[in-house]
């Protein structure tokens, strides 16, 4: 494509606003789009794109398709009504170039409706234009083609009619070049990360088709949901048995907002709602994820006490009526309002009255018609009652009876009689029989160590009663002196680092994945302070003479190989068990030698999808990811 030359331009006054905003935009991006990596070069696909999600909640666009090329020109595609192309009466000017070039233009077009495009930072087509190198526009509208390009946001031709389309052809065609010289990353556009968030946009958006395709990959992706969030819910709960087999669903549009929820229960412990605001999911929740709980409870309540599912002053907590729960609240408002560090909260006040009340008048509905679902439903909700309630009281009893205090340490914890948290080291040990070498190689003084015998219990898939009948959860829980559940205190750890010990197989690694995911679950805040490590057994002992070297990788095997001669001896350790007690001490617990791997979080809930993957049944690629990995600490004391 060749742009054409712009004549020399006529400079009025609304054309030299329109160059001192272009210019601003251009001198700050990122207060314009959060940032020039490869997040803000997703968001430039993001705003125009949302134009055209705006048009499909119009209900006048059912269609829109993003190409990225090779050149790292993005094409976005809509069969909405085109841009308007004729005069803007007080600019003087075509309202597609006001709009392509007049910074906050958007909000003055097209009034009426809600707008996802007005969201987080909703600064609109003008901004992609002033940060693009090179821009254009082609509007199908009337039996016309019309079209303007741009350089930097500046317009090389006119708005000018080059062609005709068939009658009943309409939409309007984006296609934009990022100016490398702003996003000096490169113009990588990542197709994971789009299809992503255009997948969830699909979900958000009933019966918008939205195509990607990669032509630098050759891959193309279509998302289209009829259903909207109610296949939303069902995708979530796609692997799991539902309690009812159709989603509860419910759209109203009230003075504060439009509102719009479905839900559906599973028969798991653990909950997965999820919030949006004009489409952009806000992860913290805020007014509308209040409205919609208050309206949980209370609604579920009053059916249950009505219909003698409760007995006396008996009722359900909202921890209760949320377990097994897969929700979906989307609303849309006028003016959103994000709160908190991350703007991922909404703060609108008035929003949570509307949602309660749409969800209490449609819900208590929904149960009254349906009061087979709602047996089951209300079964489960008072299951999830008596099971906390038995949790209570069976951690109550262990703690009477001393099973969690520190008061009455497991006879198998060989302890160190340092007292100072700080300088006390805790060995989780695989096995009897390596629990052994480990006590008499230790340094008594700091380290204590506690052998586990066999496999701890899956605790994703149990709750904590059940959990806490395990013997060896108990003792553990007991070493660490922090107790569980609300009755949590991990400033009660009784060691600052705790260190899983465990053999370089496949047992060893199955034991070592049930630890971390009962510490994630139920002590996260050990993990989150830093005191969770895994230890470094070695894999080899290459020997020759009197020289002899331990070594943890392949790569250093082979170099020890070298340096020792071809005649070494190699020996590759399976378990901790063929180690004697100064081995295991030399190569495994001597702080200045050992190296150990920091258990880190980066994110809670990718962590759930990580354990719900190893450990439980399949559940849904959620936003966040996290990094399970430990990060490398070697000679952490030295
Ligand atoms: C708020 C501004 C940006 N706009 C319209 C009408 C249709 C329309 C648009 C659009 C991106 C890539 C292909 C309204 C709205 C401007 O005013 S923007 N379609 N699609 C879009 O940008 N897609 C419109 C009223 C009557 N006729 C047309």
């Amino acid at each position: 494509m060749t742009a054409t030359v712009a004549k020399a331009p006529k400079y009025d006054a609304s054309s030299i606003q329109v160059l001192e905003g272009l210019e601003a935009v251009r001198r700050r991006p990122g207060m314009y789009i959060g940032s020039t990596d490869e997040r803000g070069l997703h968001h430039l696909v993001h705003e125009i794109v949302d134009n055209s999600v705006d048009e499909a909640l119009g209900g006048h666009c059912d269609h829109v398709r993003i190409t990225i090329a090779a050149d790292g020109v993005v094409t976005v595609q809509d069969n909405g009504r085109g841009i308007p192309v004729d005069k803007h009466p007080k600019m003087n000017k075509s309202a597609l170039e006001v709009i392509m070039t007049v910074l906050h233009a958007g909000g003055k077009f097209g009034g009426g409706g809600y707008k996802v495009s007005g969201g987080l930072h909703g600064v609109g087509a003008s901004v992609v234009n002033a940060l693009s190198e090179w821009m254009r526009v082609d509007v199908r509208r009337g039996g016309k083609l019309y079209s303007q390009e741009y350089a930097r946001g500046v317009p090389t031709t006119k708005v000018r009619q080059i062609g005709d389309v068939p009658a009943g052809e309409h939409g309007t065609t984006v296609a934009f070049k990022a100016d490398d010289t702003i996003f000096t990353g490169g113009l990588n556009y990542n197709f994971e990360a789009l299809t992503q968030w255009l997948r969830e946009t699909a979900y958000l958006t009933k019966g918008l088709r939205i195509t990607l395709v990669d032509e630098r990959s050759d891959r193309e992706m279509t998302f289209y949901f009829e259903g909207g969030i109610v296949s939303f819910v069902r995708h979530l709960n796609r692997n799991r048995n539902v309690v009812q087999d159709r989603p509860f669903y419910v759209s109203k549009d009230t003075p504060a907002c439009l509102v719009e929820v479905a839900l559906q229960y599973n028969d798991s412990y653990g909950e997965s709602t999820h919030t949006f605001a004009n489409n952009i999911s806000t992860v913290d929740g805020g007014t509308h994820l209040s409205g919609f709980k208050a309206a949980l409870t209370r609604t579920i309540n009053e059916y249950a006490k009505k219909n003698g599912f409760l007995k006396g002053d008996e009722s359900l907590s909202g921890e209760d009526v949320r377990e097994g729960l897969t929700a979906i609240v989307s609303i849309k408002l006028q003016e959103p309002q994000f709160e908190g560090q991350t703007k991922a909260k909404l703060g609108n006040a008035e929003v949570a009255g509307a949602v309660q009340a749409v969800v209490n008048e449609a819900l208590g509905a929904y149960l009254e018609e349906n009061p087979q679902i709602a047996r089951r439903v209300i079964e489960k909700c008072v299951n999830a009652s008596r099971a906390r309630e038995a949790a209570r009281k069976a951690r109550e009893l262990v703690q009477r009876k001393g099973g969690l205090d520190s008061f009455s340490l497991p006879g198998k914890l060989a302890d160190c009689t340092e007292r100072d948290p700080e300088q006390a080291e805790l060995y989780i040990v695989e096995g009897d029989s390596a629990g052994g070498s480990a006590k008499q190689g230790r340094d008594r003084r700091f380290q204590a160590i506690l052998p586990l015998r066999g496999k701890i219990l899956n605790v994703e898939k149990a709750r904590l009663d059940k959990i806490l009948q395990n013997n060896e959860i108990r003792t553990l829980i007991t070493a660490l002196g922090t107790s569980v559940g609300d009755q949590f205190d991990p400033s009660k750890l009784r060691y600052h680092r705790v260190i899983i010990m465990t053999d370089a197989d496949v047992d060893g690694s199955h034991i070592r994945t049930l630890l971390l995911t009962f510490f994630f679950r139920h002590l996260e805040q050990i993990v989150i302070d830093g005191h969770l490590y895994i230890a470094q057994p070695p894999l080899y002992r290459v020997k020759a003479g009197k020289k002899e070297i331990w070594t943890y990788t392949e790569r250093e095997r082979e170099e020890a190989v070298k340096e020792l001669g071809e005649r070494a001896e190699i020996q590759r350790y399976k378990g901790l068990g063929e180690m004697n007690p100064d081995q295991l001490w030399d190569t495994t617990m001597d702080p200045t030698k050992r190296t150990l791997r920091q258990v880190t979080i980066d994110d809670a809930v990718a962590a759930d999808e990580t354990f719900d993957m190893l450990m439980g049944a399949a559940v849904p690629p959620r936003k966040k990811f996290i990094q399970t990995h430990a990060r490398e600490v070697v000679n952490l004391d030295v």
